[in-house]
């Protein structure tokens, strides 16, 4: 059988599942890679003075690792510049924060060549290659010129923005075309997969060549949507562990009979923190007899905070949950537990199993893993609610959820007020059919899709031989 070969931007198994790491992509591939027979590349996080190309093997949490040392410069260019100052904001249409610097794509373009040239050695002539997310989409294109034949995939993680916002990337064509040295395209959603072909029709001159096929640039590539899960059953026996109930009762304890609201998010401006803050504000103005039965708690951990609009959300954040605290709170009441700290992903399950209602609230998000997260971590005596907003890629499939414009704090509001008023009935027959999709399409679900994408049809299909 062929070995998988994931590359991605950081590599960080958890060393102990009960741990986990902030970050969908983490927690994916960790568990995607755990039954698999293959290898997990990327940068080490750490800088070196000169770059060497020496790769450091480690065993983790029952995975293959090889991680590459980056130069400061590369940290600056590739990952806080192009990765995180242009094509982050950009595919989460936020114009107004991107950065078009020359720098940044000279840096991006250094960091996926050496990438190529360190991965190279490592490669066996039926290794399949699996590329992951914005940080690495010319990867493909640096191995082929090394002369790699391999089938190469890659998966993007973040939303495909509409073709006239991609157009305002300066070389946003040559980017595009990169991506046809890969034999398969994978999206989160339907939504992204047209947008995709959308440019490649309207502004590479691409056409469809056949179901789920494009030919753009001289090449012919697969395209489809491949939406990811999560290890729905580990996270539910995760929901089951010591540590999950104790902070269960914990939280019990902590809630004094009052109803809990929870948002749980990297902290990041894609996530739509600010907004929700606002909206939970309406929800106690519209409202003022619900004012001390309830609290919003918002898990957000400081991620990326090297890049200025981090900073700057950080701030806001804490300015707005101060004010309406100041405004609403009582001397036994806060409305809003902020807390800006990690937990471990088992207390985590026990914290979303204490909640009555979630709010996933992202103004943009490829999938999000913690809508999913939070249905499996539910007591299916009592299950909570789920307020889903209808631009995160999960809204395609949790339609069982409450679906929110996030913008609009009205929506937000009568959501919330809905949410906490759903009869158990009502509660049970919604999470019960949320549950059998997140169970059905699970992380295992998700890679073995991709993989047998990758694979290819079997030599006599691709030869057009009838069976
Ligand atoms: C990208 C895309 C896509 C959060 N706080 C803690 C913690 N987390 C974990 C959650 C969840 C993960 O981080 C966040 O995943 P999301 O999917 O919500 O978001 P991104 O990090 O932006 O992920 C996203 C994903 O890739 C996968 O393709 O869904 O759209 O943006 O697993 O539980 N984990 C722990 N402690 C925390 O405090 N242990």
């Amino acid at each position: 059988m062929s070995r998988l070969i994931v590359v991605s931007n950081r590599v960080n198994p958890p060393a102990d599942p009960g741990l986990g790491s902030t970050g969908g992509l983490a927690m994916a591939l960790a568990a995607a890679l755990r039954e698999y027979s293959g290898v997990w590349f990327g940068w080490s996080g750490e800088t070196t003075e000169h770059f060497t190309g020496q790769i450091r093997m480690q065993r983790v949490g029952g995975v293959t690792i090889a991680l590459v040392d980056l130069e400061e410069q590369d940290r600056l260019e590739y990952y806080n510049g192009y990765a995180n100052k242009t094509l982050w904001p950009l595919f989460h249409y936020r114009t107004d924060l991107t950065s078009y610097e020359r720098s940044f794509d000279e840096g991006y373009a250094r960091v996926n060549r050496r990438f190529a040239e360190t991965l190279v050695p490592l490669l066996e002539p039926d290794d399949l290659i699996w590329v992951h997310d914005y940080h690495l989409i010319p990867m493909a294109r640096e191995l082929r010129k090394l002369g790699v034949k391999n089938r190469i995939g890659f998966f993007l993680h973040i939303p495909w923005p509409a073709r006239r916002l991609l157009t305002t990337l300066p070389k946003h064509r040559a980017l595009v075309e990169t991506l046809f040295d890969y034999d398969v395209i994978g999206f989160q959603t339907e939504d992204n997969r047209e947008a995709f072909e959308d440019y490649v029709i309207h502004e590479a001159h691409g056409s469809v060549a056949g179901p789920g096929r494009l030919t753009a640039f001289d090449h012919t590539v697969q395209v489809d949507s491949f939406p990811i899960g999560i290890d729905a059953q580990g996270f539910i026996e995760a929901a089951k562990s010591d540590e999950a109930t104790q902070q269960f009762d914990r939280m019990q304890t902590s809630l004094a009979g009052r109803r809990m609201v929870l948002g749980v998010d990297r902290l990041d401006y894609s996530k739509g923190l600010e907004e929700r803050f606002l909206a939970y504000e309406q929800f106690l103005i519209d409202h003022p007899e619900q004012q001390e039965d309830v609290f919003l708690l918002q898990i957000a951990t400081p991620s990326r905070d090297e890049v200025e609009a981090y900073q700057e959300i950080r701030h806001r954040l804490d300015g707005v949950a101060g004010r309406i605290n100041g405004e609403f709170a009582t001397v036994d009441w806060v409305p809003i537990r902020y807390v800006n700290r990690g937990y471990r992903r088992d207390q985590l399950a026990g914290i979303y199993r204490a909640a009555d209602v979630a709010l996933v609230t992202p103004l943009r998000d490829g999938m999000n893993l913690v809508a999913k997260e939070f249905v499996a971590a539910q007591d299916p005596e009592d299950p909570g609610v789920l307020i889903l907003s209808r631009f995160a890629g999960a809204a395609d499939q949790m339609t069982d959820a409450v679906l929110v414009n996030p913008f609009s704090r009205e929506d937000m509001s009568d959501a919330i007020r809905r949410a906490l008023a759903m009869p158990l009935t009502k509660r049970r027959m919604r999470w019960e059919r949320l549950l059998e999709g997140v169970k059905r399409d699970d992380v295992n679900a998700w890679r073995d899709r991709f993989v047998a994408a990758l694979r290819g049809p079997p030599p006599e299909a691709a030869n057009g031989d009838k069976p």
